[in-house]
């Protein structure tokens, strides 16, 4: 499953890595693409949620949305 966010304040490589990090923390397998520039982030994976990957990325910092 795809799903995708809008992270305003994902902002540079240092960002990416944290989100990236904090996404495999739970979903090992996840494919994970961030662009700083745009804010944009998809996670394509099967064994988690938009809620989760919410909550775990406000819990690191971050204030990700839905789209
Ligand atoms: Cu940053």
């Amino acid at each position: 499953m795809k799903q995708e966010f809008l992270v305003p304040d994902m902002t540079c490589g240092h960002c990416v890595k944290m989100i990236t990090d904090t996404i495999h923390e739970f979903s090992p397998n996840a494919v994970v693409n961030a662009d700083p520039k745009t804010h944009w982030l998809t996670v394509e994976a099967n064994d988690t949620d938009p809620q989760t990957i919410i909550m775990k990325l406000q819990v690191a910092g971050y204030s990700p949305q839905q789209v």
